[in-house]
């Protein structure tokens, strides 16, 4: 008799426990769609986010996180900082979570949560058509540019010495380009779909050769083990995107074939 009583008080109490972390998960979801998400981003970085001419924010992180919020029913406002800013903004709790055509690295995800990987990237060099330089031998005892704080930049850090070339770190890819252009430093060092969309639309650059450097592919962020529940989200509504055909949708809207 005594054994079924503790063996009743113990399916009690078990019982309890499940049905509290229910009621715990159910608040968080609940909560999850009331909250306004704060969302940092880069500026301009085409074809990912920017301005377009009548000055609204578009961009494919801009539109995939449009429709992801619209399929799982979360509200989010968007804040233009730059790259640096971001994650700065997502490591102080500024930012709940950071889309800025975020390339998925190791040491990246050591300090963040990311999500699946939504498009592919890697690094390569843009330079002046007149510059005669053709490989990363040819930037010796020259002076770059890179942007703060990313993954392109990391990587010219990191064949720097090997190759004797000075890396001077701007705070936005417009201005970088524009330092090129201007023939301060011989080559920038940005991921090939960014520098290729603007040279499609006239950027005065050129990439000296095909060999694309550390290719991996773009993912949104969360601080690790925070919003969970965004990160969640935000990875249900990709896969629902991509299955409905909106991923392809976007992504041919700005990627012409
Ligand atoms: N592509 C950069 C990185 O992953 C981010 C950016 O420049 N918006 O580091």
């Amino acid at each position: 008799m005594k054994k079924i009583f503790m063996f009743l008080v113990i399916c009690m109490s078990f019982i309890s426990v499940i049905t509290g972390c229910e009621k715990e998960k159910s608040v968080d979801k609940k909560e999850a769609k009331e909250k306004v998400y704060k969302i940092a981003t880069d500026t301009t970085y085409a074809p990912f986010e920017f301005e377009n001419d009548k000055g609204e924010l578009v961009g494919i992180d801009m539109e995939l996180l449009k429709e992801i919020a619209a399929d799982q029913g979360f509200k989010y406002e968007v804040n233009v900082v730059g790259f640096a800013a971001a994650l700065t903004a997502l490591e102080t709790g500024e930012a709940d979570g950071v889309i800025a055509g975020m390339s998925i690295t190791e040491p990246r995800k050591e300090k963040y949560d990311m999500s699946l990987p939504y498009f592919d990237t890697g690094t390569t060099i843009g330079v002046r058509k007149d510059s005669g330089i053709k490989s990363f031998e040819d930037l010796r005892g020259k002076k770059v540019a890179g942007k703060v704080g990313t993954a392109a930049c990391k990587f010219a850090e990191s064949i720097s010495e090997k190759y004797g070339f000075e890396i001077i770190q701007f705070e936005d890819s417009s201005t970088m380009f524009q330092d090129v252009i201007y023939g301060n430093t011989a080559a920038c060092f940005e991921d090939y779909p960014v520098l290729g969309y603007e040279i499609s639309r006239g950027l005065d650059l050129v990439i000296p050769f095909e060999e694309i450097a550390e290719p991996t592919s773009y993912g949104f962020a969360v601080m690790k083990g925070e919003n969970s529940e965004l990160l969640d989200m935000f990875n249900k509504g990709l896969s629902n995107l991509k299955a409905n055909g909106k991923y392809n949708e976007i992504v041919n809207k700005y990627i012409k074939k």
